[in-house]
């Protein structure tokens, strides 16, 4: 298996940097790829288009669009489907053990509901300002938290895999995350999101040097380690910009999309709670302003933004001030919009140095835009062209699949390496080996 390791990493990484490539797996998007596809341009590219990195491929909270997200059902699942980075949220249990769950609330991602043992704990708590009840994973301990078994929350996907997977902990992921890179042959990632720092503060269960501890007996708390750690406020970041190097992505959120594809903010999806907290005004939209990239370069390594931010969508049929139903299906949803053209937060994005990372990219019909003609994949090339760096996806399959699709469209002459396989001495598909995902 360790041979294996070393075969892959040597032919994605190429012969200078084979040294070290062998002592220390490199993330799929490190600089000794990022040097190949510079090479790649050089000797295989053609038309008059500059080629473009390869985006990274994240399984936003697993292949969640198929298993109960954030299991190891859904991270494995991901990887299978070839993404780089799997995606844990992050919140904390009463004993300080880290867990993956989208919400501290886990009323609806978990069976805790039906368990008579746990009736009593159900509470009302207010997480950044806005009261909610249910079951909070504060009131657990990993010992409880491990009787429960994750649901699916999106009713129009799959059910039949409820009461089945358990709740993993963060130090369960990286362990499958380190086992599946052996087995697959290339690095596996960990992009883990502190869930609503702030709030955790104030429960003395604060994510942030829980995460580093994790990542520090994993070896991953350095640069070059496969890790993004991400967050929607702004405060936490700063902090682990002052006790670790590894990079670190500010998310970019907004409450909605105006007919006319402006976006709209309201709480509490309006600006980082901690902002809220220490009495700041202004919204997320001041991140995406030069002077707000600036900031952000200031303590992190790039931007998570709502994909809007980059491509956004205006109505196609206006009526009242709101959308309309536009295809008559009597639904008033994305597939009654259509595609604006890109912004320039990309472009403004790399003049400051900062990565771009968009969320969240999902393959029902419902949350298409027209413009895709109901394909998903046209939505991936469509930000893969805007020059995306990575992209959140739950269907990582298909942003696989895309990704692939693109790289040819870039070089139709790539087509013949998906023939040839990932270990082709062909020039163009040494220069071009990502197309099959390595
Ligand atoms: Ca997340
Ligand atoms: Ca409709």
């Amino acid at each position: 298996m360790r041979l294996n390791l070393i075969r892959a990493a040597a032919a994605f990484a190429g012969c200078a940097a084979i040294g070290v490539a062998m002592m220390i797996p490199q993330p799929a998007h490190s600089q000794t790829v990022q040097s190949l596809n510079h090479s790649a341009g050089a000797q295989g590219w053609r038309g008059d288009r500059a080629p473009k990195a390869r985006p990274l491929v994240i399984g936003h909270r697993g292949a969640s669009g198929y298993l109960p997200e954030h299991t190891l059902e859904a991270y494995a699942l991901a990887i299978e489907m070839g993404a780089d980075y799997i995606e844990p949220d992050l919140v904390a249990t009463k004993d300080g053990v880290l867990i993956a769950r989208h919400e501290p609330n886990m009323i609806n991602t978990t069976n805790v509901k039906d368990l008579p043992q746990f009736a009593n704990r159900k509470r009302t708590a207010v997480v950044d300002g806005i009261p909610e009840e249910g079951f909070f994973a504060s009131d657990f301990t990993w010992a409880e938290i491990q009787t429960l078994r994750a649901v699916q929350p999106f009713g129009e996907r799959d059910q039949r895999f409820n009461g089945l997977f358990k709740i993993p902990s963060l130090e369960q992921i990286i362990d499958l995350a380190k086992r599946k890179s052996v087995e697959e042959g290339r690095v596996i990632g960990i992009y883990p999101e502190t869930k609503h720092p702030t709030y955790h503060q104030q429960l003395n269960l604060a994510l942030e040097d829980r995460l580093l501890n994790a990542l520090e007996r994993a070896g991953w708390n350095h640069r070059g380690a496969p890790v993004f750690i991400q967050s929607f406020e702004q405060a936490n970041l700063k902090y682990l910009r002052g006790k670790t190097s590894v990079r670190l992505i500010q998310l970019i959120d907004a409450d909605s999309v105006g007919p006319d594809g402006k976006l709209t903010y309201a709480p509490p999806s309006d600006r980082p709670y901690d902002w809220t907290v220490a009495g700041r005004a202004g919204s997320y939209a001041d991140l995406v302003t030069p002077a707000g990239l600036a900031e952000v370069r200031s303590y992190a390594d790039g931007i998570g933004p709502w994909k809007f931010y980059l491509i956004s969508s205006a109505c196609v049929k206006v009526e009242a001030g709101k959308c309309a139903d536009a295809n008559g299906d009597g639904l008033v949803n994305d597939a009654d919009r259509k595609l604006l053209p890109p912004t320039d937060v990309i472009k403004n994005a790399k003049a400051a140095g900062l990565l771009v990372h968009g969320y969240t990219f999902r393959n029902e019909q419902r949350r298409l835009a027209s413009t895709y003609a109901g394909n998903p994949v046209n939505e991936y090339l469509a930000f893969y062209e805007a020059g995306i760096d990575g992209l959140f996806s739950d269907f990582p399959d298909t942003a696989v699949a895309a990704r692939t699709m693109f790289a040819i469209q870039q070089n139709p002459e790539a087509a013949k390496c998906l023939v040839q396989g990932r270990f082709s001495a062909d020039p163009v598909c040494r220069g071009l080996r990502w197309v099959s995902g390595n």
